[in-house]
């Protein structure tokens, strides 16, 4: 193993385990061609699952390629530490904006309140409203619009507005998933939002075993201040029986990271508002959506459901006549990506976080092709609007523009990046082109080729 050998006797159990969860190859990353670090461990040691303690008798070969921070250098006891206190057990998740997609539900309630006082809701004012209390919300709004109507007045308006809207409220891409993993691993979760617990059964009560999944579900009015304040996650940890650095605690907010910080807990960021990630500096990490959380970074058990670097959907449809695109002369790079306007797709467009996803495409006279596209800003060009750019995976002797373009999206490969050069961006696109060329392959995806929905106009 040369100079980056270890002595096992070096490492205890736990920092093995953290070490080998964390050499789980990340994108981008380039590996080392020898490992710092190689040995064979039993599965029971390596594997919290039940399913791999059950195997027990069986080890396999650990490879470490890289450890947590990002270096080449050996580990030193000091790093091996700090990786530890990565380690978590239970989870503490915030509700609104994190599993449920109650942004637009806001924006539609303060709409038509402000409406009544001849007052026009304007959405980019949303940022100052997420994550505060009800109270604190209501009370930012009062301000701003300058109402003629106190706190409680305002909020004894919206309240029922806001009932009438609980039974539809989406769970937002990833939620159900995640709470299944971490339910069917046994791995305890809390629930912590600064909305009164009464609205959090109520929101909850729509979404088939969300109830059962929380061991603890604390409301907004069962502590003395809510979040940015650490009082509610300290107190779902107690009643968790776990210690804050046990807890992983899931925030699309910044005064709900700001709790978590000050809980002392480690604290993913998915921010719910575009372009915001840039704010979250004290997140431990920040995410996009749900669907990139690698619950192995915190030692928790990794999902399964990957299938050769694409992670399956619902599938959804999207069609219309192919428009001119941004004219940046993609074709001339090798990727050409046939437009589709976004007007009428907002809503659709609004569920789905950014990201780069695949699946088939029927141009109406011309045939079903396997596709591979990104929907986003483009962090590269930092775009103004969220665009959906189908790139197909077919070498067409001339353009379509105006021809009746059919999508559906069957899959997930990764989050939309920021790239040093046009080169790099253009490189990674051409890799998520033979991922999705692969895939298409597998019956799992090959099937929705023969659906009626590409072939009509
Ligand atoms: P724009 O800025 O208009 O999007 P591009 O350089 O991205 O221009 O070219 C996109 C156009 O190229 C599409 O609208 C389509 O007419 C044509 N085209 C040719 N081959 C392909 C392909 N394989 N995938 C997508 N579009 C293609
Ligand atoms: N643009 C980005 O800024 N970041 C990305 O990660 C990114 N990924 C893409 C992946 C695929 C498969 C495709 C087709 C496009 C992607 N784009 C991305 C968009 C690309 O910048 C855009 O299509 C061209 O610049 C044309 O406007
Ligand atoms: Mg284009």
């Amino acid at each position: 193993m040369g100079e980056n050998s270890h002595n096992d006797n070096e490492f205890s159990k736990e920092s093995i385990l953290i070490r080998a969860a964390s050499s789980l190859p990340l994108p981008d990353c380039r590996l080392p061609s020898r490992p710092l670090l190689a040995f064979v461990c039993p599965c029971s040691q390596l594997f919290r699952s039940p399913r791999a303690s059950s195997s027990s008798s069986s080890s396999i070969y650990v490879f470490i390629y890289r450890y947590l921070c990002v270096s080449d250098a050996p580990m030193t006891e000091k790093m091996a530490t700090a990786s530890l206190t990565k380690l978590v057990r239970c989870v503490i998740l915030d509700l609104d904006g994190t599993l449920l997609n109650t942004d637009g539900i806001v924006g539609n309630v303060l709409k038509v309140q402000l409406s009544r006082y001849g007052k026009q809701w304007d959405g980019r004012e949303a940022h100052k409203i997420l994550g505060k209390t009800p109270f604190e919300a209501a009370a930012a709004v009062v301000e701003d619009y300058q109402l003629p109507c106190s706190t409680i007045e305002f909020i004894s308006q919206i309240s029922p507005l806001f009932s009438d809207q609980w039974c539809n409220i989406k769970a937002l891409p990833g939620a159900n998933r995640l709470l299944k993993h971490l339910k069917n691993h046994g791995v305890p979760m809390a629930l912590a939002s600064n909305s009164p617990k009464e609205s959090i059964e109520a929101k909850i009560s729509y979404h088939d075993g969300w109830k059962s999944s929380f061991s603890v579900i604390i409301g907004g009015d069962e502590v003395r201040t809510g979040k940015p304040s650490p009082d509610m996650f300290l107190e779902a940890a107690k009643r968790l029986s776990m210690e804050p650095s046990s807890c992983l605690v899931i925030e699309d907010s910044l005064p709900g990271v700001t709790a978590g910080k000050a809980a002392e807990m480690q604290v993913v960021a998915v921010p719910s508002l575009p372009k915001q990630s840039h704010l979250y500096t004290a997140a431990d990490e920040v995410i996009n959506s749900l669907l990139d959380l690698r619950p192995e970074k915190w030692g928790l058990p990794p999902f399964e459901d990957w299938v050769d670097g694409t992670l399956p959907l619902d599938p959804w449809y999207i069609g219309g006549p192919v428009i001119k695109g941004f004219g940046r002369g993609s074709k001339v790079l090798g990727i050409p990506t046939a437009n589709l306007s976004t007007k009428g797709y907002s809503d659709l467009l609004a569920e789905h976080p950014s990201g780069v996803y695949f699946g088939w495409a029927g141009l109406s006279s011309r045939g079903v092709f396997k596709m591979v596209m990104s929907i986003g800003w483009n962090p590269y060009f930092d775009n103004k609007e969220k665009t959906i750019e189908p790139w197909i995976l077919y070498k067409f002797d001339e353009d379509f523009y105006g021809e009746e373009l059919r999508l559906i999206i069957v899959g997930y490969i990764r989050p939309e990046a920021n790239f040093p050069s046009l080169e790099s961006l253009i490189a990674k696109i051409h890799e998520d082109g033979e991922i999705a060329e692969k895939a298409l392959e597998l019956p799992l995806y090959s099937s929705y080729k023969n659906d009626p929905y590409l072939r009509s106009s």
